[in-house]
């Protein structure tokens, strides 16, 4: 194994509260190898081939009465209209709306996509899933 550094960085309690949750439930015998891993799950997210075509899902929870968001996110997406496959918009309750969007196009626009989604106020969560489009497996 390298050798290990260690480091301070300062977390919300409620956030750290909610990271001991994770780690308790999982089969990790310390919280360092659980963020340990979740750092390398990110790295495998940065390692796609920016110019691979990868097929996705592009996840989000938003606030719908946020002012304006859901047209802006529409818009959003008719911008991208050669990435996006077909969306499906869910009510999950009388205030949040999830919309699960397909995607499918270079791993780089995809993730110029759920960035752009994710910066108005109101949305609360977006994810990116990505898969190869078969043709290199
Ligand atoms: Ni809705």
């Amino acid at each position: 194994m390298s050798d290990l550094v260690r480091l301070s960085f300062s977390i919300e309690q409620p956030l750290l509260t909610r990271l001991e949750n994770l780690v308790a439930a999982s089969d990790y015998n310390n919280r360092s190898e659980y963020i340990r891993d979740m750092i390398r799950a990110r790295l495998v997210e940065h390692e796609w081939d920016a110019n691979a075509e990868a097929l996705g899902t592009i996840t989000l929870v938003y606030d719908h009465h946020s002012r304006q968001l859901s047209d802006h996110l529409m818009d959003v997406q008719h911008d991208h209209h050669h990435l996006v496959l077909a969306t499906t918009h869910v009510h999950l309750d009388a205030h949040l709306c999830a919309e699960m969007i397909m995607v499918r196009g270079r791993a780089a626009e995809l993730q110029q996509l759920v960035n752009q989604l994710q910066k108005p106020k109101g949305v609360l969560h977006a994810t990116l899933s990505m898969t190869s489009t078969g043709k290199h497996l």
